[in-house]
């Protein structure tokens, strides 16, 4: 009992606060205060008729004031709408699951329709049994439940030369978290035959659009924690993230989540195939190239304030929040800097870290309207600590695209607003 009234008393003297720094500062709280406010004192339409029926929205969308809260692409980076990329609009969303219909696209080859009729799942190569499996044939197999985040591994790849996108969306969007329902990729392999006693050290897998997009798994990473996901946030998949089936790398590389999944073939070494090998990689400055870098590492970044989330508000309190992922694993910390990395606080994590999934952190703070610089920087269960763009410089030099999981820099100006910059 004790207890609970401390903490009433704490958040009553924290609304207090509140409502005394918008008065004082704005004059707006004050002014509303002083006359009725009509949307208070007067029946509005929205009380005074009926509203739509229960079958106006068999299947919903968001409110049409939320309709800014979309994908959207970067018209140079997109030569066309086929071979082709859009953002998920981290900026505006909260929590950690991302809504299918705002989650990000990437294309090979254009997103394809395919009827679960019409599906078919080949198992072929260094197996005892190959099989073909029909989406009625998955269904029968015991599921698991996993939210795990994909990023391209091209997200915020734009940034290396020096900060060029306004907005979370564009710098972070390449990437989405969700739950999925799937087979174990490991139980399908053993139901074809596949026994560890053969030369099939690897998995070749691909997809049914005309890209096949194909790509080479070590084996002990099929065995480990692939799905072959059937659902996605509870529904089928959407088309364009590869219903009826797609594969599921948890904390791998985008590019290896292989949509409409339509064969995989157990070989005894990788096939190197055009975009494994010459799209991917990481050119370093002395012009070699990493061969794979399948794990995405940990990375942040914080969504509001941020330059498509300005502060509106005024000033007193506001909430500073972002997320972190690692492909290494839980996210166990993340710190907050408002001054470009001299010093930081620790955030609040909104629930605990979870495997290779999205964490949404938040730092409950005052602003008084004096410019910040802000970061954010998280820390996996490794103990490894996302690092500076200059210390990434450092070891990649600035020819790579991909796997730049730098801290970002927002600079939040005295009227709110924020744009992305970098600081040394
Ligand atoms: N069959 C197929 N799978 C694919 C691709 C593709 O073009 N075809 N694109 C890959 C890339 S590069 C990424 S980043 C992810 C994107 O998944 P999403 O469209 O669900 O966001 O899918 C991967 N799987
Ligand atoms: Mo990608």
């Amino acid at each position: 009992m004790a207890e609970d009234t401390g903490r009433g008393a704490s958040r009553r003297a924290f609304l207090k606060g509140s409502v005394a720094a918008g008065g004082a500062l704005l004059g707006a709280g004050a002014a509303r205060a002083a006359e009725p406010d009509p949307l208070i004192t007067e029946v509005q339409p929205w009380a005074s008729g009926l509203g739509e029926g229960v079958d106006a929205t068999p299947y919903g969308l968001p409110i049409r004031f939320e309709d800014d809260v979309i994908r959207r692409n970067v018209e140079w980076l997109t030569a066309d709408t086929i071979s082709s990329i859009n953002f998920t609009p981290i900026h505006a969303l909260d929590g950690t699951i991302t809504p299918a219909g705002c989650a990000f696209e990437r294309h090979h080859s254009g997103a394809i329709e395919l009827k679960k009729e019409d599906y078919r799942l080949m198992i072929n190569g260094l197996v005892d049994t190959p099989l073909v499996f029909t989406y009625a044939d998955l269904e029968r197999f015991p599921r698991e439940n996993h939210t795990y985040f994909l990023e391209c591994a091209a997200n915020t790849g734009m940034e290396w030369a020096g900060a060029q996108l306004n907005g979370a969306q564009f710098t972070h969007g390449m990437i989405h978290n969700m739950e999925y329902s799937g087979i174990p990729l490991r139980t399908l392999l053993h139901e074809a035959g596949y026994s560890g006693e053969t030369e099939g050290k690897w998995v070749y897998v691909e997809g049914a659009d005309a890209s096949s997009n194909g790509r080479s798994i070590p084996m002990e990473k099929a065995l480990d924690d692939c799905l072959v996901a059937i659902k996605a946030n509870g529904e089928a998949l959407r088309k364009e993230h590869g219903y009826p089936a797609r594969l599921v790398v948890p904390g791998w590389e985008g590019n290896m989540w292989i949509k409409w999944i339509r064969r995989i073939e157990v070989m005894d070494g990788p096939v190197e195939s055009r975009e494994e090998t010459s799209k991917y990689t990481d050119t370093l400055a002395d012009g070699t190239s990493r061969k794979w870098t399948w794990v995405m590492d940990a990375k942040s970044v914080v969504t509001s304030p941020s330059p498509q989330s300005p502060i509106t508000h005024g000033h007193g309190p506001l909430v500073i929040t972002g997320m972190a992922w690692s492909g290494h694993g839980r996210i166990t910390r993340v710190d907050v800097s408002k001054d470009g990395g001299k010093t930081w606080e620790t955030a609040r994590l909104a629930k605990q870290g979870e495997n290779k999934a999205l964490t949404r952190f938040y730092l409950e703070t005052e602003w008084n309207g004096e410019e910040m610089f802000l970061q954010s920087r998280a820390m996996d269960e490794t103990g490894y600590v996302q690092p500076t763009k200059a210390q990434l410089r450092e070891v990649r030099g600035e020819n790579s695209i991909y796997h730049n999981n730098c801290i970002q820099t927002w600079w939040v100006k005295e009227n709110g607003e924020a744009e992305n910059v970098e600081v040394s």
